[in-house]
């Protein structure tokens, strides 16, 4: 990326862009723009929620107006504007110069993520919730052409090992879309809770929902927080992608029922965090009913195009049920209307296009998912999981393949270990939350390395370097923090002063 800096007195902030996710190109250029009372946020037709969101983030830091007006734009003016000539699907150009900032994008998508780029180029003080005295906000003149390399560019987080309520999971939403990714798939059910009410069986919320890791009170999600999620990540184009993790990791539903049981009796509820325990009861009368109610309700509620079964860990079921199983699974929700996404074991299945298989542990089953014509998700446990200690130092975290430092998160390649970029729809990070039980927690598992993630799904791999990334990570602290993330200090990174 162009890192050239603009002659800055000494009392302005240094003017040097340094972004991530970073660009595909950058030109800089001489001279600035500055903010002013007379700033107005000009938008075509079609971008004024685009338009006001960006108000919204702008305003309470620096104290400006900032009115948003559905026009072709004046002198001083942010322009937004769709212009088909821009074609990359969720690209955008920007340009700033003394007169006007204009961002360019075929769809709103595209002039969203331009937004984010240009929050980057103010100083960090502008991601505060309260204003902000004596910043000067500005920002370099500068020439922007971008566009992501990969459509899916996901975080995963696991609702159901402990619960995280409707404004929790807002705020991962604004902290992820920020990044530039689009996807926030939520990893609903588990053997330590059901997150997700189901009219037909409404026992797995009311019994399946009220614990989790520890013991706590758990919770749920009801159809109208769940359309509000919804609504929100919609406004900040991110697609909430429901999982529903069958034929294991099923043990609260078990509790909630006794006739899902071969027992007939409802399982104990699950507040430990052992994997790979519980199954369905394959033969149960009951079984392939609720299977269906619940695949067919979430389907009916949710509009993404796809959702995920899960699929992982299946260890107390045989491989011939597992493949029967996938199998009846993906018919459902064929019917449904809906692509099936599951973790890489799926690939021991016979599967059919289109389907999705999230590679995170084993290469051979996702290669066999490929084989059968699955596109990727490339998670892979190594670099990819949020939910790893940085180093033994960590308070929280998981150790059982190691640690993940802040460079090994970023030093990575999504085609490893062997795909084309075309069987690659894209990447996600996941954070598991058996020892993550407050938003504090997640800030510190999740920031900084989701940063890197988000390079790795929307930037190029090649010139890539931890090196070179580290300056820039140096300096986006600054921004997490003006935003309130309580991140990790990592000491691999030299943290500039804000
Ligand atoms: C394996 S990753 C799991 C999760 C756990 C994680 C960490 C995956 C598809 N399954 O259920 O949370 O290990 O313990």
């Amino acid at each position: 990326m162009g890192c050239g800096a603009d002659e800055a007195p000494p009392s302005e902030p240094d003017l040097v862009v340094r972004l991530i996710p970073v660009p595909h190109s950058v030109e800089t250029l001489v001279g600035r723009f500055a903010l002013s009372n007379a700033t107005r946020i000009a938008v075509d037709p079609g971008a004024e929620s685009v338009g006001q969101l960006l108000a919204s983030v702008l305003r309470p830091s620096t104290g400006l107006p900032l009115e948003v007006v559905t026009a072709s734009g004046a002198a001083g003016d942010i322009v937004l504007q769709l212009d088909a000539a821009v074609s990359a699907e969720e690209g955008y150009t920007l340009e700033a110069v003394a007169d006007n900032v204009t961002i360019k994008a075929s769809t709103a998508a595209g002039l969203f993520y331009g937004c984010q780029t240009l929050r980057q180029l103010l100083p960090p003080q502008v991601e505060r919730s309260e204003k902000a005295a004596g910043v000067s906000w500005v920002l370099p003149a500068v020439r922007i052409s971008d566009a992501p390399r990969f459509a899916w560019r996901g975080a995963m987080l696991d609702v159901a090992r402990h619960f995280f309520g409707v404004k929790d999971v807002k705020q991962y939403i604004d902290r992820i879309a920020y990044h530039k990714m689009n996807r926030l798939h939520l990893h609903l059910t588990d053997d330590q809770g059901w997150r997700i009410h189901i009219d037909a069986w409404p026992k797995l919320t009311s019994i399946g929902g009220a614990t989790q890791v520890g013991g706590g009170a758990g919770g749920f999600y009801t159809k109208a927080d769940m359309k509000e999620i919804v609504a929100y990540a919609a406004e900040r184009f991110v697609m909430v992608v429901p999982e529903i993790d069958m034929p294991g990791h099923i043990n609260a539903a078990l509790a909630s029922y006794g006739e899902l049981n071969e027992s007939g009796v409802p399982a104990k509820p699950y507040t430990g965090t052992d994997v790979g325990f519980s199954s369905l009861w394959m033969d149960g009368p009951d079984t392939y009913p609720f299977v269906t109610d619940v695949l067919t309700e979430v389907a009916e509620l949710m509009p993404s195009p796809y959702i995920h079964i899960g699929g992982d860990e299946a260890k107390m079921t045989s491989a011939a049920d597992y493949a029967a199983f996938i199998d009846k699974v993906q018919d459902i929700l064929t019917g449904a209307g809906k692509t099936m996404i599951g973790w890489d074991e799926i690939g021991t299945a016979k599967i059919d296009t289109p389907v999705v298989a999230q590679f995170w542990l084993f290469a051979a089953n996702a290669m066999a998912a490929r084989d059968q014509g699955a596109s990727i998700i490339s998670s892979p446990v190594f670099h990819a999981y949020l939910d790893i200690k940085y180093d033994a130092e960590s308070p929280i975290g998981q150790s059982y393949i190691g640690f993940t430092n802040v460079k090994k998160a970023y030093e990575w390649d999504p085609l490893d270990p062997g795909f084309t970029e075309s069987e690659i729809l894209g990447v996600e990070t996941p954070l598991w939350t058996e020892t993550v039980a407050s938003v504090s927690d997640i800030e510190f598992l999740a920031f900084p390395r989701l940063a890197g993630h988000s390079e790795i799904a929307w930037s190029a791999q090649e010139g890539r370097s931890w090196e070179e990334y580290r300056t820039r990570l140096a300096h986006h602290g600054a921004r997490l923090e003006a935003m309130g993330i309580g991140y990790y200090r990592s000491a691999l990174v030299d943290w500039a002063a804000p």
